[in-house]
């Protein structure tokens, strides 16, 4: 669990969580923190050993698997509601996460641009402000600001409401922008396809090592502002090799949302899961 927010993510819910939502949690003590990326010198400090992947001062770890597991449950009859109107409504929804900046407003509002008479509507998390919203709007799409306070992410019901609010069209897309990130948004299903990471080449090649439950709970990285590399002392390479080694499975584009380079590819991946999400006619 958070233990600045209170928002009950933990490691050990950020690894099974995305695997098998909507079926209970389990709390696995194979992870007590010996080897799993994690590479520590002797007389290093490390908190997150005990079966709850979190210290905090005056609870135990049952306590705070008791309390992570409650929060969890919770969301998850939010979000598994949300899953059930977006397929009978074969909305496609995309949740996006990253770190603050990495550019993903900028880049949904070039792929609105590029999507064209595409049905979609975006919802926008941030703490405070209704600025990226506006900036959707600018776009002539549907756009609604959920704004969270001192919440660090958005979670199942908030996404509800927000759904509530928009005039959502059968067949459409769903953005779901989060709350720029790299910790709490991993744990929290909102009832959507897929979470996609927005990193950018300026935050550093070794970022999915150090924030590793985001990259494994997402299904594609869009690894964004690549015209920039020319300028930075980053090794794309070793970028990708690194998601991979926290999550073998991800998808990785490489784009820039500033000169539209990857942007076909990235395209042509929404496209195929749009054409994926659409119901089998019924047979007459
Ligand atoms: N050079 C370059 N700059 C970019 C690119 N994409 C975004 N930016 C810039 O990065 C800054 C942040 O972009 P935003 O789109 O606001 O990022 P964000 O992830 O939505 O930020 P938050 O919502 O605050 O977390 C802006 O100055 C963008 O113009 C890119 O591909 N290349
Ligand atoms: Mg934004």
């Amino acid at each position: 669990m958070c233990n600045v927010c209170g928002c009950g993510t933990g490691s050990v819910e950020g690894h099974s969580h995305h695997h098998d939502h909507g079926s209970g949690h389990h709390h696995h003590d194979h992870d007590n923190g010996h080897g799993h990326h994690h590479h520590h010198h002797h007389g290093d400090i490390h908190f997150g050993q005990g079966p709850a992947g979190v210290e905090v001062p005056g609870m135990t770890q049952e306590r705070l698997i008791e309390i992570e597991t409650d929060i969890l449950a919770k969301n998850d009859r939010y979000a598994d509601a949300n899953r059930a109107i977006l397929a009978d409504r074969e909305i496609l929804t995309l949740n996006l996460v990253s770190s603050p900046g990495s550019g993903k407003t900028t880049l949904l509002c070039k792929t609105i641009e590029a999507l064209g008479d595409q049905p979609l509507a975006v919802i926008e998390g941030d703490q405070q402000t209704a600025n990226d919203a506006d900036r959707i709007r600018a776009t002539g799409a549907k756009a609604v600001q959920v704004n969270t306070g001192k919440g660090c992410h958005l979670d199942g019901h908030m996404v509800g409401h927000a759904m509530e609010h928009l005039d959502l069209s059968n067949q459409s897309v769903l953005f779901i922008e989060n709350v720029g990130n790299l910790v709490c948004p991993a744990g929290f299903d909102l009832g959507e396809d897929a979470k996609v990471a927005i990193l950018s080449v300026t935050e550093g090649e070794d970022k999915p090592l150090k924030y590793p439950d985001m990259f494994t709970a997402s299904r594609l990285a869009l690894l964004n502002k690549v015209d920039l590399a020319p300028y930075c002392d980053v090794d794309l390479d070793l970028y990708e090799e690194n998601l991979r080694r926290v999550n073998p499975s991800i998808e990785i584009i490489r784009v820039s949302a500033r000169t539209g380079e990857g942007m076909d590819v990235w395209l042509q991946w929404l496209r195929d899961r749009l054409a994926q999400k659409a119901k089998p006619e019924a047979a007459e």
